[in-house]
């Protein structure tokens, strides 16, 4: 699923979702999220990064898969949120405390140009220029979201990216 940048339909905003999974099978995890992501009403995914395999960030326990997905969207936001943490359920996610091991986790990066700030959601992701695991995958989709001195940031941090771009179809 990469490639060239694919056009969206005028009335849909184009985001990109980050996924991640430290528990279970993780790639199996990811996979699936993206086909229900795709399934959803309103949302259709355009392309995805590789996998990244990667060492917890301010977290314990097993390495992470991550990768990252980009969409076009007509769903608003916070339905867009609720929509992600309905698959999140559905995955048998558990919340027992901040940054718990996770079967999976879909966050919010980008929503078009947004810049949101309630309490259930921000946008862009507080965190997402911190962390590795967000700006690799996500460079393969939008490098000039991510330049070089984003990488040079986290380059002390644990990551690799796996075999393979097949992921999504195997
Ligand atoms: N997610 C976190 C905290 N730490 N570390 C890695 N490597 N990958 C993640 O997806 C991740 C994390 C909170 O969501
Ligand atoms: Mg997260
Ligand atoms: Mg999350």
């Amino acid at each position: 699923m990469g490639g060239a940048e694919p056009s969206v339909p005028e009335a849909a905003t184009r985001a990109w979702i980050g996924l991640g999974a430290n528990l279970g099978d993780r790639e199996a995890a990811l996979r699936a999220a993206v086909r229900a992501i795709a399934a959803l009403p309103g949302a259709q995914v355009l392309r995805t990064s590789t996998l990244y395999r990667s060492a917890p960030v301010d977290a314990g326990g097993p390495d992470y898969l991550n990768a990252v997905a980009e969409i076009a969207t007509t769903l608003e936001p916070h339905a867009l949120l609720a929509a992600l943490q309905t698959i999140e359920q559905g995955a048998g996610r558990e919340r027992p405390y901040r940054n718990a091991p996770r079967t999976l986790d879909l966050d919010i990066l980008l929503y078009g140009e947004q810049r949101i700030a309630t309490p259930t959601l921000t946008v862009p992701h507080p965190r997402m220029d911190e962390r590795a695991f967000v700006l690799l995958p996500l460079a393969e989709l939008v490098p000039a979201r991510v330049p070089p001195e984003a990488l040079h940031a986290v380059a002390s941090q644990a990551i690799e990216r796996c075999q393979g771009s097949g992921w999504v179809a195997g």
